[in-house]
């Protein structure tokens, strides 16, 4: 088992992430609070993926997805929600301070303004914008797998540093030549200093999705799942097909009968691509799993999947995951 506290986040730019847990747990902080610094950490960051920066739907607007799920089965969720900074933080006052689990669109917009949250602009990044211009000339919705690879340098950023607290100890694919970081869907999962689980994740979704389309990742049950018994699951890719097969909860439901966070996760991705051998071969799906005994395990479809952990003693970026093709 690995010590405590141990933060476990999907890609490369789980760096970031894993980094806004880590300001928690390392005073002793729940593995829920740490959670939501994580989701704010990365939603704060410039990306394709997470946040406001994202890229739109097709029809030109960004519409963010986020879900909390602490130790206790409490959760909280927001999807299809437009010009708000922090779809993470919103959602954990749904979990908070309502007796409901998920708000969409409208209607958990107006609860985060009646919540002191802010009304952003309704505009696109600089970046996204010249996506969106470009996707615009064909107007094809293709999703793309790990779409953050292809633009990465290959070339590893940040410092390695001993005595705890995050730092990159390896390769990291992800990052434009001039650093900047270049993410997918956020999922997190941890466990703090007293052994409790969480997660969260945090998206844009797919990029020029139909209107109104939610994924996988603001759905407790597929996107994210915890049982403070057995384990926390988050995931990242194409949501659909994390949907279909129920991924994190799924894992969790492995993982109680046995099966380690890495056999869970494989099994999971193994039914997924049984349904259609031939078109998994065109999208991503990756696991992340923590076991209560504090073991980790990732699996994904394809190869390009990468993860970040973090423990008192090293941030370590894992790449690639284990894959099925
Ligand atoms: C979705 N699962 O909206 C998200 C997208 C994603 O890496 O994870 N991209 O389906």
């Amino acid at each position: 088992a690995l010590p405590k506290p141990i933060v476990l986040s999907t890609w490369d730019s789980g760096v970031t992430a894993n980094k806004g847990a880590w300001s928690v747990l390392t005073k002793g902080g729940r593995a829920i609070d740490a959670m939501e610094q994580a989701g704010i950490a990365i939603e704060n960051e410039q990306s394709c993926c997470v946040g406001l920066g994202g890229n739109p739907d097709r029809d030109g607007h960004v519409t963010l997805d986020a879900c909390i799920m602490d130790d206790k089965f409490n959760c909280g969720s927001v999807a299809f929600l437009e010009r708000i900074k922090h779809p993470v933080s919103v959602a954990r006052k749904v979990m908070d301070s309502t007796p409901h689990v998920m708000l969409v669109g409208e209607g958990a917009q107006q609860f985060a303004l009646a919540n002191g949250f802010a009304l952003e602009p309704d505009v696109l990044s600089a970046e996204a914008q010249k996506t969106y211009q470009t996707w615009l000339k064909k107007s094809e919705y293709k999703p793309i797998i790990n779409i953050e690879n292809g633009a990465g340098s290959g070339k590893a950023t940040g410092t390695r540093k001993k005595g705890g607290g995050p730092y990159v100890d390896e390769f990291a694919p992800n990052y434009f030549d001039d650093g900047t970081p270049n993410h997918d869907t956020m999922g997190t999962v941890a466990m703090d200093a007293a052994g409790n689980l969480s997660g969260m994740c945090t998206t844009s979704g797919m990029a020029f999705k139909m209107r109104g389309r939610v994924g996988d990742s603001p759905l407790i049950g597929p996107g994210l799942y915890v049982d403070n018994e057995v384990g926390a699951v988050t995931g990242s890719g194409q949501g659909e097909e994390v949907i279909r097969m129920c991924g994190a909860h799924t894992i969790i439901e492995l993982m109680r009968q046995g099966l380690s966070p890495k056999a869970a996760c494989k099994q999971a991705i193994e039914r997924i691509v049984k349904r259609d051998p031939m078109r998994a071969k065109d999208f991503q799906v990756g696991f992340i799993a923590i076991s209560k005994s504090g073991e980790i395990g990732a699996y994904a479809v394809q190869k390009g999947f990468s993860y970040t952990l973090t423990t008192p003693d090293v941030t370590h970026v894992v790449y690639p995951a284990e894959s099925y093709f």
